[in-house]
Parts: C-alpha cells; structure tokens; sequence
C-alpha cells in the first residue's frame, strides 16, 4: 500500500487529488458518475456574500488547447448556499473546501463569518483571483491588500485558510508571500490567464465582456513556473491548479513542490478525470520506488 496521505498546514487529506473550484459545482451534480469519497478534497463553485446572476452570454468559448471563460461568479448566495448545497456536501466523506469570494474586503469576511456555524466545512479558500468580475483579481495584484484581508479572514475564522493567487502579476513570489504573513495556510495557484478571441465574420469579440479566464492544457508550463517561484519563496504548501489532466501532470507539480494538485477544465470532457488521477500517482510511486506520495514533493533534480 502506496501512503498518498497529504498535508495543508493543519489539513490532512486522504490524496492529494482535489477538484478546482467552479469546474465540479456542488459535487451533487457528480454523485452518479464518481465515488466522490475517493477524492483528496472537493472545492466548491465560488459563494458570495449575496446571490449573483453571473455575466451575460457568452460565457465558454473553446479553443485549440484550451478553453476561455467569462462566467462572472453566478450563484445563490451564502444563505441560500447553506440550505441548498451543504446538506448533500455534509453526508460525503471527504473534505469539503468552500471557495469564497466577495466584491469587496468585508464581502471575504463576512462570508466565512457566516458560513463559520456550519459543519463539514474543512477549509475554505479565498478567491482573491476571479478575473471577470470588476476588482476580480485586485486582492492578489497588491501585496498590501492580499496580506490585509488574509489577516481579516485568518481572525474571522479557525478553520484553515487557503487562497487562491492569478497567475496574472509579474511577480507572484510577492503575493505569496504576502499571504502567508496575513496568515493563510497554503496558497491555490493559478487561477485562470486573461485571454480573449474574435469572431472574423463578426469582427466582434466571441466573449460578452471582451476578455475573459484561459484554463486547460495550455497554461500548465505557466502554472508550473508559478508553483516553482512559489515553492523557493514561501514556506507554507502550495496547491497547485492549471492544465492538470492526467497522473502524469499531477506527478510534474508534486516533484516540483507542489503538496497537492487540483483538477479543473478536465472535467468539462471526462467527468472522471480527478478519480483517474488517483490511481495514476499510485501506480507512479509503485513503478519509482516511492512508499509515500509526501517523499515525492519537492523532489526536482536541479
Ligand atoms: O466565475 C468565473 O467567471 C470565474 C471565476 Br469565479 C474564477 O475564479 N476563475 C475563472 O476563470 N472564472
């Protein structure tokens, strides 16, 4: 038997396989073609302080490697969150990380504060990245504003605390490590690269609001070299998110520093893309001599 225990900070998961927020929605959506329990973690679609329409059509566009999205954070609200999608979260047996965001500081805090009283929650993870919303990405642009409301939140709650950093910075190592001084427990990284497409008939934008998020297989090199520059400047675990597919790209970040991985456009064509993802690292450490998937991380040979 392969250890594919992990830890985040005070989190320990079962594997290091989670789902990526926004790409797996409530899980319950996912109940009939996965064993849900088998995933590391499950990270829910991003809730708000209030309900939200989302932005207007078009959302998705497809492309070659990859695919553009300008969702724009649709959902019920915290309240309704609570009384419509945890109960079925709160009957599996894995941990539940709620993804939350706000349109401004006292949004974050305000959010965790009420979700606080509720249980089966294992961490929450902040989304100081979504970049279609406006002021979207500004809490992890400025390192001032990402460590003041990580502090916010770190004294709102005792639950672990992640947050989840855009690639879309010169310098992410700084956001980093601002972070991780306010507080936070581990680091999601990358959010989605802005991106945009035309329409050549039309001359017009194929996204209703111009640019949008680019996720998938094409922006796993950047992600990479994220994670790296993270992993030589923080010290709390990174989780690392962007183009990962398959074992073997999971086994790609896990050497390179990563402590746990999450899966996201994957999923839009093969729902058991994360599940597979499990075995795959078993089979990996087997085949290379590993007995605990943790020796593995942060084995790069530079
Ligand atoms: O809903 C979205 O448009 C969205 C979000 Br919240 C996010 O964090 N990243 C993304 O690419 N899209």
């Amino acid at each position: 038997m392969i250890d594919l225990s992990t830890k985040i900070g005070p989190l320990l998961l079962k594997n290091p396989v989670m789902t990526a927020s926004g790409t797996f929605g409530y899980a319950s959506e996912f109940k009939d073609l996965v064993q849900l329990d088998e995933l590391g973690a499950i990270v829910t679609k991003t809730v708000t302080p209030e309900a939200r329409p989302g932005n207007p059509p078009r959302r998705i566009v497809e492309l070659p490697c990859g695919m553009l999205n300008s969702i724009g954070l649709p959902n019920v609200g915290v309240d309704d969150f609570i009384k419509e999608k945890m109960p079925f979260l709160q009957t599996l047996n894995t941990s539940i990380i709620i993804n939350v965001a706000g349109t401004s500081e006292n949004g974050f805090v305000e959010c965790v504060d009420r979700l606080n009283d509720v249980d089966g929650i294992a961490a929450y993870e902040l989304n100081y990245s979504c970049p279609n919303v406006k002021q979207g990405t500004s809490f992890s642009s400025d390192p001032q504003i990402a460590e003041r409301l990580t502090r916010r939140v770190r004294r709102t709650t005792t639950r672990p605390v992640l947050v989840k950093l855009t690639p879309n910075v010169t310098t992410i190592a700084e956001i980093g490590a601002a972070v991780e001084n306010g507080g936070a427990d581990g680091i999601s990284a990358v959010n989605t690269v802005v991106g945009m497409s035309v329409n050549i008939k039309t001359r017009k934008p194929k996204l209703a609001t111009i640019t949008g998020g680019y996720s998938g297989p094409a922006i796993k090199p950047i992600a990479l070299a994220k994670v790296y520059e993270l992993t030589r400047n923080v010290s709390i675990p990174i989780i690392a998110v962007g183009g990962i597919a398959t074992a073997e790209d999971a086994v790609e970040f896990l050497i390179t520093g990563a402590a746990a991985v999450q899966v996201g456009t994957a999923h839009f064509y093969d729902p058991r893309a994360s599940i597979k993802m499990i075995t795959g690292m078993e089979n990996y450490c087997k085949e290379n001599g590993f007995d605990r998937i943790s020796d593995l991380v942060g084995s790069l040979n530079l």
